[in-house]
Formats: structure tokens, sequence, C-alpha cells
């Protein structure tokens, strides 16, 4: 090489390293400003453990135990946590406290006060009134009549009993019957009529003329009307998208805004989502994941007239393949 290109090359390096040495790394800065958590949950006194019952023998519900719900449940302006617990399988009894629910008061120094039995749980509150054996997956809260009370939506599963678990097998090895092969069943919706009181409007809303294998639920203002809307992913079946009509019903359009089915018109093994808007335009957008092998699925609202599924454009085909 030439002297003076070599001498020039030599103090470009120069030059470069007095940069780096005035200035820390860019990947340390990145690392210090990164969030990061710390696990407090040893400095609360808390026994629960999710139970789900596992043994050999493979049980439908199995897999769908355990949830986590954050709420600010006495209204102190901190945010409590409930979880969900299994039972014992296959009579679907919680026949001793390891299958208990647990509520937890966030005290506010960092600690949590299981409050599960103080709370206690209301039988006459009307919330029991789903038809019997059906498998309930998760409760959302919202205020779907715009009066100032939280209303509760229920995603439902199938109906299951112990005489009617099926058991599949491969061979000797116990397995997971495919959801195919159990009914579906509607959502339900409890509009919330004050005192702690709800009422099932599952019917007279027309949320009960739509069944499904309810998963994860979201809520929002998809069309940006003030009254919220509701989607629920469903597992191997059709994605429902609930549209708010304002006047205490719902009328089920996931078909006709393109987010009950994926690019390919297939359905997938929808599981829990998420409303949100990612790509700053004010509409709000829906993303749910699935098994592993299926791609994340992703919808862009078409400002609230339909939903685009843009999971190729967002290079989610590469990135959710290997997961669940
Ligand atoms: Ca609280
Ligand atoms: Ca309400
Ligand atoms: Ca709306
Ligand atoms: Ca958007």
């Amino acid at each position: 090489m030439h002297t003076y290109l070599r001498t020039l090359l030599f103090a470009a390096v120069a030059a470069t390293s007095g940069v780096l040495l005035l200035h820390p790394p860019e990947n340390a800065l990145t690392a210090i400003k990164r969030p990061h958590f710390s696990d407090i949950a040893s400095q609360s006194n808390v026994s629960y453990i999710t139970n789900d019952d596992f043994q050999s023998r493979k049980y439908f519900p199995q897999p769908l135990c355990g949830g986590i719900a954050i709420l600010d449940y006495d209204q102190d302006g901190l945010m409590d946590i409930f979880f969900t617990n299994g039972a014992k399988l296959p009579e679907l009894k919680k026949v001793n406290s390891s299958f208990y629910n647990c509520l937890l008061r966030n005290k506010g120094d960092g600690t949590f006060e299981d409050v599960t039995k103080k709370a206690g749980v209301s039988a006459l509150s009307g919330l029991a009134s789903k038809p019997p054996d059906t498998l309930s997956v998760q409760g959302a809260w919202f205020d779907y009549d715009n009066d100032g009370l939280l209303d509760l939506v229920v995603s439902n599963y199938t109906l299951w009993t112990p005489e009617t678990d099926r058991r599949c097998q491969r061979g000797n090895v116990e397995l997971y019957c495919s959801p195919t092969t159990y009914t579906s069943v509607p959502n339900r919706l409890y509009h919330n009529v004050g005192n702690g009181k709800f009422e099932d409007v599952t019917e007279r809303s027309g949320f009960g003329k739509a069944r499904g294998k309810g998963m994860g639920i979201c809520i929002a203002d998809f069309n940006r009307d003030g009254w919220q809307d509701v989607f629920i992913a469903n597992d191997t079946e059709p994605n429902f998208l609930y549209l708010n009509q304002r006047n205490g019903t719902f009328k089920e359009a996931g078909l006709l805004n393109g987010v009950a089915y994926n690019e390919s018109g297939s359905t997938v093994s929808a599981m829990g989502c998420d409303a949100k808007d990612y790509d700053n335009d004010g509409w709000v957008d829906i993303f749910y994941n699935n098994l592993m092998g299926q791609t994340w699925g992703l919808f862009r609202n078409q400002h609230g007239k339909s939903f685009r599924y843009t999971s190729p454009l967002a290079k989610l085909v590469q990135l959710s393949g290997p997961y669940s």
C-alpha cells in the first residue's frame, strides 16, 4: 500500500478510536437504558402455585388452567392481582387448598397481602348464570353501554364433563385431543346493573348467536364511534369481531371485516390477543398469537371500515414460526 494511503488509513483509524475512547460504546449505552425487572415475589408471603392436576392421563381442560387479572379491586389506586387455578381431575373439583384461586392486595411498598378469604365471592352477583359444564377461558371488563359501570365479557371454549372427556392416544402415548372433536359454544356478556349485581345479556345483546372456541379477548373502539367493540380469537375456528350497535346489542362481523381468517382463508389455533395501534395512525389494530409452526396474526385497521392481514408485510412469518 502507498505510504500516503497507509498514513491516511492510520489517521482515520486513530481518529475513530479517539471517538470511541471519548464516548462509551453504543451497546453500553443501550444496556444502561434498557428497562429491566427484578423478581420480588419472595418479599410477599404468598403460597399460590398453579395446579392443573397434571398426570399421565391427559384431560382436555388441563392445558387451559391458570390465568391472571390485574385490577384495582378496592379502588385505592394500587393495582392488585387475581390468579385463577385448576381443579382435581376428572371430577373438576377444588378438593383442597392447592387448587384455590388467589387474590393479592397491593400494599404499595412492593409487597402483596393474600386477601383471598377476606374478599370472598358473592353467589348472588348474577355471574353464575352460564350454562352448566361450560369451559370458560378469559374475562375482560369494559363499559359497552357507556353508563359508567364496567360490564364483563367471558370467552367460552366448549362444554366438558368428566363423562364426555375423550381419550386420545398415539400408540401408548397420551395426547390432548384436537379441539375440533369438541362442540362450539357462545361467549357470554354480563351487564353491570350496579350494587355489585350483573345481568346475563348474552341472548339479548346478540352475543349468543355466534358459536366458537373462544380464547383471547381484546376490547377497543375499532371504528371510533365512541362505543367499545370486542374481538375474540377462536381456536381452530373463525375469529369474532362484535361491533357495538350503540343500543345494547352487538353484530358479529369478523368475516365482513377481514379478521375471521388469515391470508390463506384458513383458521389457526388463535390463542391470546391484543388490540393496539401498532403503526400510530390513530386506528386500533389487532394481534393474536397461535401455535408453533403457524403465523401470528396482525390485522391493520383500514380506518374503521375493515382490516387487512399484514403479518407477511410486518415480517411476522419469519418471527413467529418457531414459537408458540
Ligand atoms: Ca388496590
Ligand atoms: Ca356499563
Ligand atoms: Ca365502536
Ligand atoms: Ca393502526
